[in-house]
């Protein structure tokens, strides 16, 4: 797949996380449950050393429970301080909200011990388009205080949301970075919505999608779309879900872009059940 995913605004936007960063004591950066490694920006390595970072795998109720475990015991590994989260669910927020407190109370303690004053933390919330950082923000804050959308792009500019009187949080703009050189992480992005759908050939991403399920979770396209067997091509097998689902043109032939786009979607929304796109 060839896709132009650093347009303009993503340069812009990461000169304005440089400008913020040195406002900010925790960098809380979001991955992907379904496909955390693909969704880690190289270019944040070097922007964010030297600060506390922690690794948060939101939609977690997406992914397949074993599968992010192990993500998580991989991260922790290598020395992060991971957790997962599903944001629409009060139970995992209330433990979300307790870990990071810990962090916060630590680091004010520290500043009043050392410089005698009242800390404000700053957090800044940085993720690729389409990960959940406005959603994440809204259910720690407890309200809609910052907009959401299931497509990539939703947030424009920065914003400072205070939590507490000692605690505020930045949301960002969804940033992927120049040049993507791997190919099955240009494929994730594209499944996980990451990607803008102007840029994407869906019949060529649900064939490929076809394929990893065919590997990965065979049963579930199997059931989820009635189908007999997966023994054809990936190829031929859109045709059947097309057919079965009568996803037609006008004129009465197979819509293919339509089902094609229908199956990411089905995908997306879990209709599929919790997916897990790569493990470590
Ligand atoms: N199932 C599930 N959906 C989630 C979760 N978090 C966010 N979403 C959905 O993911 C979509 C994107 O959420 P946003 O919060 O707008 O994502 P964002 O990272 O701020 O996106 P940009 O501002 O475009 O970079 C929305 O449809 C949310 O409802 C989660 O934990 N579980
Ligand atoms: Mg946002």
């Amino acid at each position: 797949m060839d896709i132009n995913w650093y347009p303009g605004h993503m340069a812009k936007a990461k000169r304005l996380l440089e400008e913020e960063l040195r406002l900010v004591d925790i960098i809380i950066e979001l991955l992907d449950a379904r496909a955390p490694k693909s969704s880690i920006n190289p270019d944040f390595e070097k922007l964010y050393r030297n600060k506390l970072r922690l690794i948060v795998l939101t939609k977690s109720d997406c992914a397949d429970r074993n599968i992010t475990y192990k993500w998580l015991k991989n991260f922790r590994d290598e020395g992060y301080n991971a957790i997962d989260v599903n944001s629409l669910d009060n139970n995992s927020m209330n433990a979300i909200k307790k870990w990071i407190n810990g962090f916060c109370d630590e680091m004010r303690r520290e500043y009043k011990e050392r410089k005698g004053i009242n800390k404000t933390i700053r957090a800044m919330v940085v993720g690729i388009p389409n990960v959940g950082k406005s959603t994440f923000i809204n259910a720690l804050s407890g309200g809609r205080r910052v907009k959401v959308g299931d497509k990539p792009g939703i947030t424009k500019g920065k914003q400072w949301i205070r939590v507490h009187p000692y605690f505020e949080l930045l949301d960002t703009p969804g940033i992927l970075w120049p040049k993507l050189d791997d190919r099955q992480t240009a494929l994730n992005l594209s499944y996980i919505g990451s990607i803008k759908a102007e840029l994407i050939d869906f019949e060529e991403l649900a064939i490929n999608f076809i394929d990893l399920m065919k590997i990965k979770y065979p049963e579930r396209i199997l059931n989820y779309y009635g189908l007999e067997d997966l023994d054809n091509t990936s190829i031929e097998i859109l045709y059947a879900i097309c057919k079965k689902r009568s996803w037609l043109r006008s004129g009465g032939e197979l819509d293919i872009d339509k089902g094609a786009r229908q199956i990411i979607r089905d995908f997306q929304q879990g209709k599929l059940g919790r997916i897990s796109l790569e493990t470590p």
